[in-house]
């Protein structure tokens, strides 16, 4: 593609913005301010393998700086960049106990609250596996002008006005959904702008790939080995047995799940009765992303986004993929009351 046919996630998503003639552009803004956290990120996430030249995490380097962890890295980079913005209320992290509310007069007039992942399946970082920043944004319940409340943060996934990720692959992207769609956007080095490469994004109803680990099946329950001996059934009609696919990121497992359609489930088990995964910081905005895309997310019969969360950290069980891959899942599946 030409560069003079190029056009920005900024270009987009002001394009999108003038379909709202209501719209102030605020969302716009923090979407670009947050595409900025990635560059940065993505800046520093390209140098992890050279660590031992550059110096090692707690180290001084040559500089006299000290060397951050790069999840610490990527928290304080996103902590910094919505606090000098002026479209972003507060914010809370997956790495942080407790939200922040910015203090300053446009921040305490600002509509919007975030929360992310800042660096999801760090654990992958030595193994030069893709990882990525996971996101989310709510607009405020709080009363304009004051500080924005934990209330803000403890909304349920389908008051989201947009939630997105960046993966840091063999490209660097940045997808992100509106109730307009999804679309993506990828890195171009050379002018150091995400260009939009993934229009309209759409999770195929059908998949052949699921993604669960696997090797936590002797905690799992019935209805989860039920559904695991489906997959690896032989059925020609539907193309079983399915492959199996499992990065132990999310955000990798996700995008090829949104791509190429599949499940990714991580579970309820006997040593973790709410799952692991975040529903704030990583199964919301997942959940948002691949419903705009035609796909669909629960937590065992009820719907990620439907769930009204009850403390910021709280974990949930999660199915999310294609269509009819969630539906058959759900059948063999039942809800436990761990979920509220
Ligand atoms: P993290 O937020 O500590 O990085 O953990 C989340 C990650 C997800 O990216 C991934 O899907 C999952 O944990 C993998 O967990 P497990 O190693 O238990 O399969
Ligand atoms: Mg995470």
């Amino acid at each position: 593609m030409s560069q003079s046919k190029l056009i920005t996630m900024d270009e987009f998503t002001i394009q999108e913005t003038r379909k709202f003639p209501q719209a102030t552009g605020d969302l716009s803004a923090l979407l670009r301010d947050i595409g900025l956290a990635g560059k940065i990120i993505n800046k520093q996430v390209r140098k992890a393998g050279l660590v031992d030249i550059l110096g090692k995490h707690g180290a001084t380097n040559v500089q006299g700086e000290e060397q951050m962890k790069l999840d610490i890295f990527a928290n304080e980079t996103l902590i910094n960049i919505l606090k000098n913005c002026t479209e972003c209320a507060g914010i809370a992290s997956e790495e942080n106990d407790n939200h922040i509310s910015y203090e300053d007069t446009f921040s305490v007039n600002s509509k919007y609250v975030v929360l992310f992942d800042p660096l999801d399946g760090s654990s992958n970082i030595d193994v030069n596996a893709p990882i990525g920043t996971i996101f989310a944004i709510y607009r405020r319940v709080s009363e304009l002008g004051k500080s924005c409340t934990e209330a803000d943060f403890l909304q349920p996934g389908n008051r989201l006005m947009a939630a997105g990720y960046v993966i840091y692959g063999s490209s660097t992207m940045m997808v992100y959904a509106t109730k307009l769609g999804v679309n993506g956007f990828t890195l171009e080095p050379s002018i150091g702008e995400f260009c939009l490469s993934h229009p309209n994004m759409k999770c195929p109803e059908n998949g052949k790939i699921y993604s669960i680990n696997q090797g936590n099946s002797v905690k799992y329950d019935d209805g989860m080995l039920g559904y695991l001996s489906y997959c690896m059934e032989s059925n020609k009609e539907d193309g079983r047995p399915y492959s199996q696919r499992y990065i132990g990121s999310m955000v990798a497992d996700m995008h090829r799940t949104l791509i190429k359609g599949g499940i990714f489930i991580y579970p309820a088990d006997k040593s973790s009765p709410k799952g692991k995964l975040r529903l704030q910081y990583e199964c919301n905005p997942m959940a948002f992303i691949i419903e705009a895309a035609g796909g669909k997310a629960v937590c065992g019969t009820k719907n990620i986004l439907d769930i009204m969360p009850t403390e910021l950290h709280q974990r949930v069980p999660i199915f999310i993929g294609s269509k009819n891959m969630v539906n058959k899942v759900m059948e063999f599946v039942k809800e436990k009351e761990t979920v509220g």
